[in-house]
């Protein structure tokens, strides 16, 4: 028996995609060039259906990703939507194999994901409403790849439109004196106020880290990102002791007990978890309150539609990275004014496909 407002799985269909990326995104350790999304559909027997996107960041990834995310859907059909419910029992069936890490994660993340949008849309509230917030305007910064000092004017200059009041540039090159070149040109290009951020991607060695993190300590970067290897804490913890621009990570943050780890290891000086990989709006919230309780900001990384709402019930809320990999598949993309993010208020995290593209871009 069905109390009011509570539903039932009766079915998750799935669209891989690879839709365009308006710009590529490089970085020191490669190029993405495309978005090779997992589109997931839970449909409710109460006729609800609640959307999530993974971002396989490459073609191979795609398939086993699918084939997970169907996999697990048979388990949980006939199931009411409880996302931390379905959270554990999906969880629990991992634990044997080491725990659900890497692509399994990532699919327990986009079950999760649906399964809250479908309970908010169920409920007619958005998201942030569901999670006793209300969608706020969040300060956003722009993403960009790695830009060579030589067009760096233009870049920040295209970079502020939208009224951005931050810009992240990926640096790594393969001199210091080139990194250097870059973040004085984009210093000098953009307003005296406005915020720039860094990302190694995880590139340099600690020793390195660490000599060109003492150089950058004088340019008025916001935050030097991921500058070792994402999984090393004690490496990223020396890096963070030795510099006084503050250390971020967390994208790789593969759930809230990684994260843990790495707050534990004083790892960094603030916090960036990618929603996929922290396990879903289930993994976020743990996040948070792992954030809140280290007195540790906490911003988003990518996935721009539902961070929105999630960073409007996170207690340490930071900064939304905006870097859209998924506009090519939407019929509304997130609305960025005067530099900040404001979630969609509709019901649910606002994610709707666009037919037509889901079908010109879909693949196997
Ligand atoms: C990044 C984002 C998306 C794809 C690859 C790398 C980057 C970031 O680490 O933080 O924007
Ligand atoms: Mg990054």
């Amino acid at each position: 028996m069905s109390r009011t407002g509570e539903l039932k799985i009766r079915d998750v269909r799935t669209h891989p995609v690879v839709a365009p990326l308006p710009t590529p995104v490089t970085t020191s350790v490669g190029a993405i060039t495309e978005a090779p999304l997992l589109l997931i559909d839970v449909e409710t027997e109460e006729g609800v259906t609640g959307r999530a996107y993974l971002f396989a960041y490459q073609r191979f990834a795609l398939r086993p990703l699918d084939d997970l995310v169907r996999s697990l859907a048979e388990l949980i059909k006939g199931d009411w939507v409880a996302p931390f419910e379905i959270d554990r029992e999906l969880r629990a069936g991992f634990t044997l194999l080491g725990g659900a890490r890497g692509l399994a994660g990532l699919a327990v993340a986009g079950i999760d994901m649906a399964l809250w949008d479908a309970l908010a849309i169920g409920r007619g509230v958005p998201l942030a409403v569901l999670l006793g917030g209300r969608p706020k305007p969040i300060p956003a910064y722009n993403s960009l790849g790695m830009v060579s000092a030589r067009v760096a004017a233009g870049e920040a200059a295209k970079a502020l439109e939208g009224g951005f009041r931050a810009v992240k540039i990926k640096i790594g090159w393969p001199t210091l004196d080139e990194d250097l070149a870059v973040i004085r040109a984009f210093r000098k290009n953009l307003p005296g106020d406005a915020a720039l951020m860094v990302d190694f991607n995880q590139s340099l060695t600690a020793t390195e880290a660490i000599r060109r993190g003492h150089a950058l300590d004088g340019e008025g970067v916001a935050w030097i990102e991921e500058p070792v290897r994402a999984d090393d804490f004690a490496s990223c913890a020396r890096v963070a002791a030795a510099l006084t621009t503050p250390v971020q990570i967390g994208e790789n943050f593969a759930g809230p007990q990684d994260m843990h780890a790495a707050l534990r290891a004083d790892a960094a000086d603030c916090v960036m978890p990618d929603v996929q990989q922290i396990g879903g709006v289930s993994g976020w919230l743990r996040a948070a309150a792992l954030a809140q309780a280290a007195g540790k900001e906490m911003s988003s990384h990518i996935f721009v539609e539902i961070s929105a709402h999630l960073l409007a019930v996170t207690p340490t809320c930071h900064w939304l990275e905006y870097l859209d990999v998924a506009g090519g598949v939407l019929q509304e993309p997130l609305r960025i004014a005067n530099g900040l993010a404001q979630a969609a208020d509709r019901p649910g995290s606002g994610l709707a496909w666009d037919a037509a593209a889901v079908e010109r871009y879909r693949v196997g």
